[in-house]
């Protein structure tokens, strides 16, 4: 089972969206093992965003990051990592497809609501960078022989 890292950043939680945003991925059959809300420090920001040094829009993005609380998530499932991208869309908000996270609630680039992992790999990295060991809980949903 893939696990992958999910993040209701602060303008999602200052739109008080967390509730449905949350709900799309609990609905589509991902299991939650890690929930708590993160106010992220300077520090925190830039290992999670440390690909983007160096780019135009590192500034800005650490700034966001770091605005307010954030709803940090581990979500578990079959191909979790693809399921989570799919299900929030394209990174620039006028771009992304209606009935996506981005596609329904967000217009920019930057404030764009959720962060989805981009591959096992690096779900692991940020899920350790985000959540320690004993955060995170292992268990079995009643209806898996339904959701598969
Ligand atoms: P995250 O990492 O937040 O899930 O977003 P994506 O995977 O969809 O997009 P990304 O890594 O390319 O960008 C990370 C983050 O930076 C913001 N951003 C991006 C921005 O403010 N200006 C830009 O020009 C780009 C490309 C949005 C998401």
């Amino acid at each position: 089972m893939q696990q992958t890292l999910i993040l209701l950043k602060p303008d999602a939680v200052q739109r008080r969206l967390v509730g449905q945003i949350t709900a799309r991925f609990e609905a589509k059959g991902l299991r939650l093992v890690g929930l708590k809300l993160v106010h992220p420090s300077k520090e925190l920001a830039e290992k999670h965003y440390a690909v983007h040094k160096g780019k135009p829009f590192y500034d800005s993005l650490l700034s966001f990051l770091t605005s307010g609380p954030t709803v940090a998530m581990v979500w578990e499932g079959r191909e979790a990592v693809a399921v989570c991208r799919n299900l929030m869309g394209m990174t620039d908000g006028a771009k992304a497809i209606p009935g996506t996270v981005r596609g329904d609630f967000a217009i920019s680039v930057q404030n764009n609501l959720v962060h989805g992992s981009d591959s096992p790999e690096n779900a692991a990295i940020e899920i350790a960078l985000w959540f320690g060991k004993d955060e995170l809980i292992g268990w079995t949903t009643t209806d898996a022989n339904w959701v598969g």
